[in-house]
């Protein structure tokens, strides 16, 4: 028979234990408008390559400590031996530049503050990909995938001095993982995101959805819709939203329910826009719990080839981003960080920008909110899924859910996309089919893209038009293509030869192209790497792409470099995708002058 101890190095850290909280645990949204106390700092760390939790099973959740001189302890968290939290691990100690596995991180604080009335949660924006949390000794919760928001109650385990936090984090990759094993992206392993304790009443509004009724639109009162969620067992009579700008308060009739759909309508609302990114502040109480929250009302949807923003058609001048700061290297996570990319992508002349491949920072979203800028946001569903896996399927809904929950409330964000690059077989078909009609049962106030694949595979395909039959794109409002013709197939003078046409009458956004610049190097325009090679190429391609029937926008790839573990070429990758427009130092080359001088035609 096998004994529970092998088990337990079998499975590892994500061994199971009866009263453990599996998937999120609780959402709750807005956490920067609630109170907290961060724990973001120092943290101490040890390394657990080989996964077994510690030596002796459940150890080192325990943080056990000898006894006595004679007792036996083989780990240890070494006072000296920290990590910054938030922060990739991997940019932090020479000995973690690329490690991918186990990590187990301890930290302790006080809770002096401490309300008998209250409730407390742990709060991790993100880890990346697997996450157990424990605390005093005792495990509370697992969470799997690595860019959206983990919370976990701690009200009945925590104590006024000195409570004592582990966290394990395992970057491993794998098949069945969202992302699954390769990417193009750098797997930065560990706490990515701010951690705080909330405090909140017993009970409290955990998530609220308000959206602007499309079918008012053209009405002089305009209907907003929500819908609330609490948690608690002292459910009030009623709840309470409002409006102070726009004189509203609406009270809204609980009944006992946890869950409550509402709506009320609204004189003189100013929509948000590019133009005039009006956010309103709204109030909403219920019980002892009161919260603010800035929030902006706009409709976005599809008419024949067109994407209507309030009613109006709108041209989407984009850029791809990866989630980094490259002067850094690390991920991002604070607000500095997304100023600095927002700034680049305004002075490129964007009003749109494609958050590649993953959910990226609450930060920026909210910054993108303020500033008019409008989001595509994805799940990393990428190359190599398990399509035929229902377990990954699941994944994929649990990470959708967690992020909607996150940015419902956001104007900027019109685009949920479900796939990148994936080939039309009829498991992945079945699978995207699924999760689209999921995020439109959950979510009806934005559109649904994804990157759909050509019917010619090839690259340099003799036939002068690239024709479009995916059949996810029956389940998209929005038909969007990568097309790297004249990078990886073919020279951009390519590009003049080529048109293309959609199998179904849809909005089209090329939502990648480019090609590798580096920095400073130059040459003529047939010269790889050179950035005059490059700006050649966003020539060329712009002018095929800006023929496209029904092109709505673009997002060329990418911003800025980033790391990425593919790119080896010496001298001119090591280790960095250079298909940026802007060097990881911050420096711009030649053809971020050429799109910014096509998008300010537009
Ligand atoms: C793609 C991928 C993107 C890569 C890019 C490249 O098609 O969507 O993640 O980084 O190409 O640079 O090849």
């Amino acid at each position: 028979m096998i004994s529970k101890k092998i088990l337990f190095y079998f499975f590892g850290i994500f061994f199971l234990s009866a009263s453990v909280v599996y998937g999120q645990g609780i959402s709750i949204s807005n956490t920067m408008n609630r109170n907290y106390q961060s724990l973001n700092g120092k943290w101490n760390y040890i390394l657990d390559p080989y996964e077994t939790g510690g030596m002796g099973g459940r150890a080192i959740i325990e943080n056990y400590i000898p006894k006595d001189k004679s007792d036996r302890v083989e780990y240890g968290f070494a006072s000296g031996k920290t990590l910054w939290v938030p922060g990739s691990w991997n940019m932090q100690h020479p000995e973690l530049t690329y490690y991918e596995g186990s990590l187990w991180y301890r930290r302790s604080f006080d809770m002096s503050q401490m309300k008998e009335d209250k409730r407390y949660f742990i709060y991790l924006g993100a880890a990346n990909y697997k996450t157990t949390v424990s605390i005093n000794g005792k495990e509370i919760g697992q969470h799997e995938g690595g860019f959206t928001p983990i919370c976990f109650e701690l009200t009945s385990h925590l104590k006024e001095k000195d409570n004592q936090l582990i966290v394990g984090v395992n970057n491993s990759r794998a098949d069945d993982n969202i992302p699954s094993k390769v990417t193009d992206w750098f797997n930065h392993g560990g706490i990515i995101r701010e951690v705080k304790v909330l405090e909140v009443p017993e009970t409290f509004i955990n998530n609220y959805f308000l959206k602007l009724e499309k079918s008012s639109l053209g009405l002089k009162r305009k209907q907003i819709q929500g819908k609330l969620q609490l948690s608690g067992s002292e459910l009030p009579e009623f709840a309470h939203i409002s409006i102070p700008e726009l004189n509203m308060d609406y009270k809204i009739k609980l009944n006992n329910n946890k869950e409550v759909a509402f709506s009320f309508d609204v004189k003189n609302l100013k929509l948000w826009s590019p133009e005039n990114p009006k956010l309103y502040k709204v109030i909403l109480e219920a019980g002892k719990d009161r919260m603010e929250d800035l929030i902006g009302f706009r409709t976005v949807e599809t008419k024949g080839k067109e994407i209507l923003l309030n009613g109006k058609p709108v041209f989407l001048k984009g850029i791809c981003l990866h989630d980094e700061n490259p002067l850094r290297e690390d991920r991002a996570n604070v607000e500095e960080d997304a100023a600095l990319v927002l700034n680049w992508a305004q002075e490129l002349g964007c009003n749109f920008i494609r958050l590649a491949h993953y959910p990226h920072q609450e930060k920026l979203v909210r910054m993108a909110d303020q500033r008019g800028i409008l989001l595509w946001e994805e799940l990393p569903l990428y190359w190599g899924i398990q399509w035929d896996n229902p377990q990954v399927l699941e994944k994929a809904k649990q990470q959708y859910t967690e992020l909607i929950n996150r940015d419902y409330n956001r104007a900027s964000t019109i685009i949920w996309s479900i796939a990148n690059e994936t080939a039309p077989i009829p498991a992945r078909n079945q699978f995207l089919s699924e999760l689209a009609d999921y995020i439109r049962s959950v979510d009806d106030s934005r559109l649904i893209s994804a990157a759909c694949k050509k019917d010619q595979e090839l690259d340099g395909h003799p036939d002068a038009v690239y024709t479009y039959n995916d059949p996810i794109m029956d389940k998209l409002d929005i038909i969007s293509l990568n097309e790297y013709l004249g990078w990886y197939g073919g020279l951009p003078e390519e590009c003049r030869k080529k048109t293309f046409k959609m199998g179904k009458e849809k909005p089209v956004i090329v939502s990648e192209f480019g090609g590798g610049a580096m920095q400073g190097f130059h040459g003529d325009s047939l010269t790889r790497w050179s950035e005059e090679f490059q700006e050649y190429l966003y020539k060329e391609s712009i002018e095929m792409f800006d023929q496209i029937d029904g092109l709505v926008g673009m997002t060329p790839w990418i911003l800025v470099d980033f790391k990425s573990p593919l790119r080896q070429l010496p001298e001119v990758q090591d280790g960095w995708n250079r298909k940026g427009l802007i060097s990881e130092k911050g420096q711009k080359k030649k053809a971020f002058y050429q799109l910014q001088q096509y998008y300010n035609t537009k």
